[in-house]
């Protein structure tokens, strides 16, 4: 077995007028009583540290910026210097916890010139730093506001606010959160998970991926980091309930939303042969709700915990990585039973 305690920290929601301090504490919080139940791992939902503004038509250009952390080829992790990021890493280390956060970030490179991405990133408390950073590829909603920005709909607004992603989906090793891990050079033929390795990585660390919100429904989002040989996948996300748009009653759309939510974390836990964490922010954020439905799933496909409430919650789960195996080495060997001459419309389309 390789046991790691992870836990998924679901947000309540985060209403426009609260302040980064008063969501901060929150988070905080998570992380303390995370602590408690022996929590390694926490993963935090798709732009945590704000309300989920691409639901709002905001037209002034200071308006938008203040939603943004700063960011740069000299400090990639900007968001981890700020009085809202600082706290988060200072925890982590007191408490042993490794952290996965999402917030939007305005990169600004060589050029000066900012473009914006729906991010997260991975801190990794063996490493001391952030080894991770992935940038939301699938863009859910319009650029430009439907019904002229009438209040009788709900906007969904990814697509004005972001750049979609531009890192692809690279898997990453987290050291130190499982035993027995061990120097490449030092393991033996037979591999524990599998997976690429680069020469600083340790065999028996876990081989992880990060997706956010929209992707989850997107097997090529995943298939990538199944690829890779990963063994966690953790998605933070914000998904409306329901839209007046839309035909239905709100039960009736928030129960759609809710199972393709589901469908698409088993499936794509399933398909890969991975564990994954799916953390939400949800309830009533400015008038308009928002799914919970936090939930660990296993390699089978099935949840293992979930959440039960629309507010902070905290979901914890023992996870076994070993699980992984019979997945990969059976159903899911790719090597023996995928036939990628016959996938060439994938790249085509
Ligand atoms: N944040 C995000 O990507 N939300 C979208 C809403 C789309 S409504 C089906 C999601 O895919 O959950």
């Amino acid at each position: 077995p390789r046991p790691l305690t992870v836990a998924a920290a679901q947000l309540g929601p985060n209403n426009k007028d609260m302040s980064r301090d008063e969501i901060l504490a929150r988070l905080l919080k998570h992380m303390d009583d995370a602590a408690l139940r022996g929590v390694r791992l926490i993963a935090f939902p798709e732009l945590a540290l704000t309300t989920f503004f691409p639901v709002m038509l905001l037209t002034a250009a200071a308006e938008v910026s203040a939603y943004f952390e700063p960011a740069s080829p000299s400090r990639p992790y900007g968001v981890l210097e700020t009085p809202h990021g600082k706290p988060l890493v200072e925890k982590a280390h007191a408490l042993g916890m490794d952290f996965y956060l999402g917030y939007a970030e305005r990169w600004t490179g060589e050029d000066g010139v900012p473009i914006d991405y729906n991010a997260t990133l991975y801190y990794s408390v063996a490493a001391g730093r952030a080894i991770a950073k992935y940038r939301k590829v699938h863009l859910p909603g319009t650029k430009e506001p439907i019904d002229g920005g009438g209040t009788k709909v709900y906007q969904q607004l990814e697509k004005r606010y972001f750049h979609p992603g531009d890192l692809g989906f690279q898997a990453f090793r987290a050291p130190g959160l499982v035993e027995g891990a061990v120097k490449a050079e030092d393991a033996d033929a037979e591999g524990a998970e599998g997976g690429k390795m680069n020469s600083t990585d340790r065999k028996g660390d876990p081989i992880i991926g990060m997706l956010i919100c929209n992707d989850r429904r997107w097997p090529e989002a995943w298939r990538p980091y199944g690829l890779q040989g990963a063994e966690l996948v953790i998605e933070g996300y914000n998904t409306t309930a329901w839209a007046p748009q839309y035909d239905g009653s709100p039960e009736e759309q928030t129960a759609t939303a809710e199972f393709h939510h589901r469908l698409s974390c088993q499936a794509g836990s399933y398909h890969n042969a991975c564990w994954s964490i799916n953390v939400g922010k949800c309830g009533e954020e400015n008038g308009q709700w928002m799914i919970g439905g936090s939930m660990i799933v296993d390699p089978n496909g099935r949840v293992v915990a979930e959440s039960e409430t629309l507010g902070d919650e905290l979901v914890v789960a023992g996870i076994d990585l070993a699980l992984c195996r019979k997945g990969k080495d059976r159903v899911f060997n790719f090597e023996r039973h995928r036939r990628v001459d016959q996938y060439g419309i994938l790249l085509e389309q």
